[in-house]
Parts: C-alpha cells; sequence; structure tokens
C-alpha cells in the first residue's frame, strides 16, 4: 500500500529552517515557492531551476510549488488580467518543462490566511495561532475602521468587541494589528491601513457570485494548459472558511468545489486537501469530502483546529482538536489505493515549542512543532494502512 509522500514547505534560503532540518525531520519533498518573484510577472526557468538544484543538493525532491500566486487584477477582473493570465500560462510551461507536476494556488481576496494571535500559549506552554472572533471584530471597527463594518456583525458581537478592545493594553492593539495584517506567507511585508482600506474599496461591487465567475474564467483559461503540461493545479481553500472584512470567499465549502470542479471538470482542476482550513466548519464532512474529490485531490495539508461556539479557534495539535485525524488519514490511505497514487503531504504549521520558542521564525512555521506533528501523521499513517491490509 503506498504512503502519502512527506514534505515540509521552505521559503527558501531566507528561512531560518533549513533544508537539512527539513530531511532530519523524516521528508523526501520540498514544498517552496519563488517568493522574490513579484505577483503577476513570469517565473523563468533559470530561477525554477536555481531552486530546484538547492533543493536537489540537500538530497530531497521539489515536489510541490505552494504557491503560484495569482494575481489581484486576475480575481477582480480588472487591468491587466488577460496579460497577467497569459504570464501564469507561461510561468506553468517553465514549470512543467522543470519537471514540476504540482501547483498550488489561491483565489482569495487581498489577505491569505489570517490570525489575530500568532502566540497564543497552550496549557504546557508551546504557543499556537488563534483566530479570536472578537478581537478581529474590534481590529476591524476600532483599529481599521473599515467604512460601514458594523453591518457585517450583530449587536452582541459589537457589544462584545468594544468591551474587549476596551479592556486591551496600546501594545496588546499594536500586536493585533501587527498580526491581523501580516500579509503574504513568505514576505515580512505588512500592509498599512492605508494600503489596507485602498485595496478593500477595489472590491465594491465584487460579491462572492462575481468572484467565482471570475475564479471559473482563470480554470477555463489555465486547466487545459495544465492538461496538456501535465500539470495539476491545486487550490487551496479559503482560511478561515468564511468572508472576512466585508470581502467575499469562496473556497470554504464542499458545495464550493463542487461547483469548481463542474465549471471546468479536468483531473487537472484539483484541490490543495487542507484539514486545518475546512475543518474549521463543523458543516464540513472532511473523510466524505475526500471520498467524493478523491480524484481531484493532488496535494495534502494535515492539520487541526479547536473550535468554541463562539466562533473562535486555535490551531491544536495534529492529532487532537476537531478533525477526526484518524479518519482523515483512513480515507486519504483509501483514496491513493484506489487511484495508486502516493500523494504529497505536509505537516500544515505546528506550535512554537522546544528551543523554537526563542527563535523567531515565520508563524506556524517553526522546525520542531511541524516535526513533532510530522511524526505523529506518521505513525498514524502506518498504523492504519498496516491494519488495512
Ligand atoms: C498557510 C498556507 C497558505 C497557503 C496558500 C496557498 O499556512 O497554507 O498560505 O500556502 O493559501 O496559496
Amino acid at each position: 500500500m503506498k504512503l502519502m509522500e512527506q514534505t515540509m514547505r521552505w521559503y527558501g534560503p531566507n528561512d531560518p529552517v533549513s533544508l537539512c532540518d527539513i530531511r532530519q525531520a523524516g521528508c523526501t519533498g520540498v514544498v517552496t515557492a519563488l517568493h522574490h518573484i513579484p505577483v503577476g510577472e513570469i517565473w523563468s526557468i533559470d530561477e525554477i531551476n536555481k531552486r530546484k538544484k538547492l533543493v536537489e543538493d540537500a538530497g530531497m525532491t521539489w515536489t510541490v510549488i505552494e504557491s503560484l500566486p495569482v494575481h489581484e487584477d486576475i480575481k477582480k477582473q480588472t487591468d491587466n488580467y488577460q496579460k497577467y493570465i497569459e504570464n501564469y500560462k507561461e510561468s506553468l510551461r517553465n514549470v512543467a518543462a522543470c519537471g514540476l507536476k504540482v501547483v498550488t494556488y489561491n483565489f482569495m481576496p487581498i489577505l491569505d490566511w489570517m490570525r489575530s494571535d500568532i502566540s497564543f500559549e497552550m496549557p504546557d506552554k508551546s504557543k499556537a495561532l488563534r483566530f479570536e472572533k472578537s478581537a478581529f471584530i474590534a481590529f476591524d471597527l476600532f483599529l481599521l475602521k473599515r467604512p460601514d463594518a458594523e453591518k457585517d456583525y450583530t449587536k452582541e458581537e459589537i457589544e462584545k468587541a468594544k468591551q474587549r478592545f476596551e479592556k486591551m493594553t496600546d501594545t496588546e492593539k499594536e500586536i493585533l494589528y501587527r498580526n491581523t495584517l501580516l500579509g503574504l506567507p513568505g514576505s515580512e511585508e505588512r500592509f498599512t491601513e492605508e494600503e489596507i482600506l485602498t485595496a478593500l474599496k477595489t472590491y465594491e461591487g465584487i460579491d462572492s457570485k462575481k468572484l467565482k465567475q471570475h475564479l471559473f474564467y482563470f480554470l477555463k483559461e489555465i486547466v487545459p494548459v495544465a492538461e496538456e503540461l501535465g500539470l495539476k493545479m491545486a487550490i487551496h481553500p479559503d482560511d478561515p472558511p468564511y468572508p472576512i472584512l466585508g470581502l467575499p470567499r469562496i473556497m470554504s465549502t464542499e458545495k464550493d468545489l463542487e461547483e469548481m470542479i463542474n465549471a471546468v471538470p479536468s483531473e487537472a482542476n484539483g484541490l490543495c486537501f487542507c484539514t486545518g482550513s475546512f475543518g474549521v466548519r463543523a458543516d464540513n464532512d472532511l473523510p466524505k469530502m475526500i471520498q467524493r474529490f478523491s480524484d481531484h485531490i493532488h496535494f495534502i495539508h494535515l492539520r487541526s483546529t479547536k473550535r468554541d461556539e463562539e466562533g473562535n479557534f486555535y490551531e491544536a495539535d495534529h492529532l487532537a482538536g476537531d478533525v477526526d485525524m484518524y479518519e482523515v488519514v483512513r480515507e486519504i490511505i483509501l483514496m491513493m489505493k484506489k487511484r495508486n497514487v502516493s500523494i504529497p503531504m505536509r505537516p500544515d504549521h505546528g506550535h512554537q515549542m522546544l528551543d523554537d520558542l526563542n527563535k523567531k521564525t515565520y508563524p506556524g512555521y517553526s522546525g520542531i512543532g511541524r516535526l513533532r506533528g510530522l511524526a505523529e501523521l506518521r505513525g498514524l499513517e502506518l498504523g492504519i494502512s498496516k491494519s488495512l491490509k
């Protein structure tokens, strides 16, 4: 029985977690991207090969691109979106020419994943990422002061956010502000208040229906190219899986996935099955979704969150939290058996712990916490796969 390919994300030569660390964690594959190339520009064969060589010299394979980012013009269908789609196709041709096979991307407007707290202390004193609803609403209403933001919340939510905000010290407010506008993963860049408000304004008139149309248009353009090149596209779900800051989010549920696949039916039109993102919603039945979309799953992020009734969640240990990791991994093993493939998986995020508590790494991407996650997941997978024989 085939096992998942063990990988970890590497942010490139500036990542404090080295390729050697990743290999020692037990990985054979590396997930990386050319973060230094501005979004929308073509990835040249030269640049791709340079990164590939670094990974191969460390004794591993560049298994998945995460991410080949989609330019905002494409999401909004404004200005130069046709040119950016052509650039995207050119990048796909180049990555295929270098022997890469899986390309992850997302279609979240402006911001990628978002948390309000990047050092939430767990009972064992390790640190986790957390999304706290009242703090986030306080940020939106009282720090960002987004016009008309109060329309998106109930009276009770606003009252709670107010109380939460009044209790915050200036330092806490500053940290909340920085965390929330962390911006693009892989860069140290953060949005200023003005930049984010201006960017949000450009989405006026784009609701979820429209954003979906834009996604489907993009897919109709690029999926045939990917198909021809033997590439698999893997969309990453929204994180958190619901609208934020008045922006539409369109890849949050089983229905969203179904519509996306029906819009452009092809195995090349696939997804990165992120249990941490989908798992935040109690209405997402993860094992069922794996069964249902099995032919389209080309990459897997394994992570678990723990939610409460108020809509807060934190990132739990990989085998704890709300995701039934046993059922998820079992379904994945059955899916790989049916398709006779080994799908790359990475332990998504990890707690900051042990020596990493004194190190500065990308939030969620410290070495030791991910190593722990990977070790637990790998053991779980081996155990299940042996018992299924
Ligand atoms: C967060 C990641 C995401 C993911 C992108 C893919 O930790 O899973 O940033 O890489 O959404 O485009």
